[in-house]
């Protein structure tokens, strides 16, 4: 399959646990350092900060947050504080911290010599996953993905099917897409907009049901063109 083939494939990537464990080690510090910098006395250690997962989105999730942990706090403008979230998140980005899982860049080269399409769906913040990716893969490297919807590109996150309905509209019709998401979240996301999906499990996710999978992987290494091809050929099940 070539992109000039009848059915012409797209690989769309998630990015936060799939494309790198940003969560952890990312997110959750920039975060808490935008908490401390705000004189809040909130601190999200790793356990609460799995269970706050669940809720996709930045702002949403410290909503979420206010409204069960510090109900006190109603007043907390949300939006700055989660502006400075992503200011935070960008310095830790650009300092390294935060690395592409292994196996990520060797298959978005191969998809791209493949000559089929690269695509980002995601509900983090477009400056966040332009931050990442300059950082690890350069200058320039959003312009090799054809799509890349982002939190704020839709009025519903994950696991709503809003983003990845918005990729398909964005691509060219005869295109069959194909999703690898890490979460429960991300993959009811993907099956809802009926595009099949394999999952790679990450940190925070490994443990949720991912019954709606085409597959579920380990890690990326064992991930090549064929089994995307594999899975490409699977339609989602009802
Ligand atoms: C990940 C998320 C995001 C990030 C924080 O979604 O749920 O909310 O944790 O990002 P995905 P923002 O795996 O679909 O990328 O603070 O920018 O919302
Ligand atoms: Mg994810």
């Amino acid at each position: 399959m070539t992109s000039n083939s009848p059915l012409s494939p797209a690989i769309l990537f998630d990015v936060d646990g799939t494309l790198a464990e940003t969560e952890r080690d990312g997110h959750r510090v920039a975060f808490n350092r935008a908490f401390a910098a705000a004189g809040l006395d909130w601190h999200w250690d790793e356990r609460l900060y799995g269970e706050l997962l669940r809720v996709t989105g930045g702002k949403e999730r410290i909503a979420f947050y206010i409204e069960r942990w510090a109900p006190q706090s109603a007043g907390v403008d949300i939006a700055a504080l989660h502006a400075d979230k992503n200011r935070c998140y960008a310095e830790l980005v650009a300092a390294g911290v935060i690395a592409l899982r292994p196996g990520v860049a060797r298959l978005i080269d191969a998809i791209e010599r493949a000559g089929w399409r690269l695509g980002i769906v995601t509900t983090t913040s477009r400056a966040n996953v332009e931050a990442l990716l300059q950082a690890a893969l350069g200058a320039g490297a959003l312009n090799r993905f054809a799509v890349v919807v982002c939190g704020e590109d839709v009025a519903r996150k994950k696991p709503a099917p809003d983003a990845y309905q918005l990729a398909l509209r964005q691509l060219p019709p005869e295109t069959r897409a194909l999703a690898i998401e890490d979460s429960r979240n991300g993959l009811l996301a993907a099956h809802a907009a009926g595009i099949p999906t394999l999952v790679v499990r990450s940190l925070y996710c490994a443990g949720e049901d991912f019954g709606e999978a085409a597959a579920v992987f380990d890690a990326f290494d064992a991930l090549d063109l064929a089994g995307l091809q594999r899975a490409l050929a699977r339609r989602p099940s009802a």
